[in-house]
């Protein structure tokens, strides 16, 4: 059947309910005999792990889970590795599941798409959909597979970090299914492509493409690059408007932008080599988790009595890199370095704090960022969690989408990184914040750094997944 066509007769995408139903019965009837409060654990903590289950089994289509039943009906690259992190406390095989079905995705060339598409879903129902990327016909000689449909572009390396959480949450299980087995090549082969064809600097970092891919997609930080792109005008329908508050999304224009990047890289047969980006930059966050990445396959191998070396070198590489080429020292921040012209981004954004989930980072490094996290750029009066966007920047806006709103994920990377760095005290704070927000806005997408307010999507699957994730683990588990 040619790409473009969308298949007949298909499934609606909601599961048949009463199977459903049984299914996330059965799961939560399991989650109980160890899901029992420890005895110094707040009553509420079981609600909420119960809500935070609620929302991932829900979410679940039979394969992987959706970000959102409502703006996000297929599979997301990084949301799923944060997914399978919370997962992994209700179904390791789930957990281990939402992992290979987005691996299933996997280009030969190594890139992980960053949407794998489910055929059972219209296109009419997100936008861009199948039929705009072309991924088994544009992209069949940079090896795309022929099925499944997915995105060209990619999202940040969550994923070694997650498979490794989900390996260590039952080690046995693991083995029984020869689970690092099959995701360690893959998974080699992500970062490998990532830094040979995206180290378009030629500084040793891995480079974005496309404002989606660090998935921070309207921060401030790519206004000024973006601003060089052409926008494609009329030619396409935005389905999120359907769903999200105009206030809160991106702008037609940005829009505009981000479907002539795609459209460019896809003449180009989404071939690195081939394509001229008028959109390249190192980010600090990206490039942080791809250093994450690199300890988790390094731990792997040894767990399968491989040699590890390479992995660990190259952390400690891209960890000097990151410094010499990202680090501010004046603002006591990491900015994004635009490849065009070779400058520091002028912004301050919550990617420029993630790096603190970096072990190797220099002392005096981690304390600037941690004094920058408690200063008047980050520290927000609504939220105990991170602002996506500096408060007190021009372009900071609460609402609209990564230019100011304060997010899940970044906070419990930032939790993390705290802990890395014997932050304790700091990291608790963060942890309870993010506990609470989540539970008291449904699971919200994201929050108002201004007001506290939840916003966007509401039973969000990352938000429940990371909520569940740090109400099951010791906030002394060691990070390393
Ligand atoms: C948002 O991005 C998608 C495009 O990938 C969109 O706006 O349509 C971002 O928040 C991204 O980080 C996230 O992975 C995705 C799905 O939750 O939504």
């Amino acid at each position: 059947m040619p790409a473009h066509r969308r298949p007949r007769g298909r499934r609606p995408l909601r599961p048949r309910l009463p199977e459903e139903v049984r299914r996330v019965k059965t799961l939560l009837d399991r989650l109980a005999p160890h899901d029992r409060p420890a005895p110094t654990a707040p009553a509420d903590h079981l609600t909420l792990r119960r809500g935070a289950a609620r929302v991932l089994l829900g979410n679940w289509t039979g394969t992987s889970t959706v970000p959102s039943r409502t703006l996000y009906p297929h599979q997301w690259s990084w949301d799923s590795a944060f997914v399978a992190i919370g997962l992994r406390h209700l179904s390791v095989r789930r957990a281990q599941q939402e992992l290979e079905s987005l691996l299933a995705g996997q280009w030969a060339d190594g890139r992980l798409p960053h949407i794998v598409f489910n055929p059972e879903v219209p296109y009419g129902a997100y936008f861009p959909s199948p039929d705009f990327w072309q991924s088994s016909r544009a992209g069949r000689a940079a090896g795309a597979p022929a099925s499944p449909e997915t995105s060209g572009i990619v999202q940040p390396p969550v994923h070694a970090l997650a498979a490794w959480l989900v390996h260590r949450a039952d080690p046995a299980e693991s083995a029984r299914r020869g689970f690092l087995e099959r995701v360690l090549p893959r998974l080699t082969a992500w970062h490998d492509y990532l830094l040979t064809r995206r180290d378009l600097g030629g500084g040793g970092l891995a480079a974005v493409v496309h404002p989606w891919e660090p998935g921070m997609d309207n921060s401030p930080a790519w206004d000024r690059a973006l601003a060089r792109v052409e926008p494609d005008t009329g030619t396409f329908r935005r389905a999120d408007l359907d769903h999200g508050d105009p206030a809160d999304r991106p702008t037609d224009l940005d829009y505009g932008r981000y479907v002539r990047l795609v459209t460019t890289y896809r003449a180009a047969g989404y071939d690195d080599r081939a394509t001229t980006h008028r959109f390249a930059l190192e980010d600090p966050a990206f490039n942080a988790l791809l250093i994450t990445g690199e300890l988790a396959l390094a731990r792997m191998a040894g767990h399968l009595g491989r040699d590890g070396a390479r992995h660990t070198a190259r952390a400690a590489e891209l960890t000097r890199r990151l410094v010499d080429r990202l680090w501010d020292d004046t603002a006591g921040v990491f900015r994004a370095r635009d490849l065009t012209d070779g400058t520091l981004v002028g912004r301050r954004g919550v990617a420029g704090l993630l790096p603190l989930v970096v072990p190797g980072l220099p002392e005096d490094v981690v304390h600037a960022l941690t004094r920058t996290l408690d200063g008047p750029h980050f520290r927000a009066p609504g939220t105990g969690l991170v602002p996506s966007h500096d408060l007190t920047g021009a372009d900071f806006d609460p609402h609209r989408y990564w230019r100011g709103p304060a997010w899940f994920n970044t906070a419990w990377l930032v939790e993390r990184g705290l802990r890395t760095h014997g932050r304790h005290a700091r990291a608790r704070t963060l942890r309870e914040a993010l506990v609470t927000e989540a539970g008291r806005t449904g699971f919200a997408e994201y929050v108002d750094p201004l007001t506290g307010e939840g916003r966007g999507a509401r039973q969000f699957s990352w938000t429940a997944a990371l909520a569940l994730d740090l109400l099951h683990t010791d906030e002394k588990e060691p990070t390393r």
